[in-house]
């Protein structure tokens, strides 16, 4: 009788959990979440230099966390193998000014500091040129934190984008 109970509250306990997930909308506990796809963008599709990169993919996450924070990740496919590429939450859609410059936690300050940006990269790539990178910051992005933008090594040519919504 006892081995039977705890049945019943195993199959219960997972009734729940399956329950969470599907009816997960996107506002888990608080949260807000924003996704997008990655694509090639701005250098990659006009500049033959940066040919490589026209069939990157993958997809950016931001979750503004009910406690205040943000976590941002990112999942890139079609980069160079064993390469690392810095990635950053940008202000401005793909489609707007190739996404202008950065988002800034603090819009006083110009210069680019790390510490005042949210910046899921830098992240290196495996043997296959798949990349991911993330970040949390202890700071609710504003509603311009709108794209993650990918930037080619060496030069920080702007080669794939994600809006987020
Ligand atoms: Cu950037």
């Amino acid at each position: 009788m006892v081995k039977k109970l705890g049945r019943v509250t195993a199959v219960l306990s997972l009734t729940s959990a399956l329950f969470i997930v599907a009816s997960a909308p996107a506002n888990a506990a608080g949260a807000q979440v924003t996704r997008g796809e990655v694509g090639a963008f701005a250098a990659a599709l006009n500049d033959a230099a940066y040919a490589q990169y026209q069939d990157i993919s993958g997809h950016a996450q931001m979750v503004r966390t009910a406690d205040g924070k943000t976590i941002v990740a990112i999942h890139v496919e079609g980069l160079a193998p064993n390469t690392t590429y810095a990635s950053h939450v940008h202000k401005q859609a793909c489609g707007n000014g190739d996404a202008d410059g950065h988002y800034k936690l603090d819009t006083s300050i110009s210069a680019t500091l790390a510490s005042n940006e949210i910046w899921p990269g830098p992240f290196t790539t495996d043997d296959e040129g798949i990349g991911n990178g993330w970040t949390k910051v202890d700071h609710l992005a504003r509603s311009e934190a709108v794209s993650v933008v990918v930037h080619a090594p060496v030069t920080g040519a702007k080669i794939g984008c994600a809006d987020l919504s």
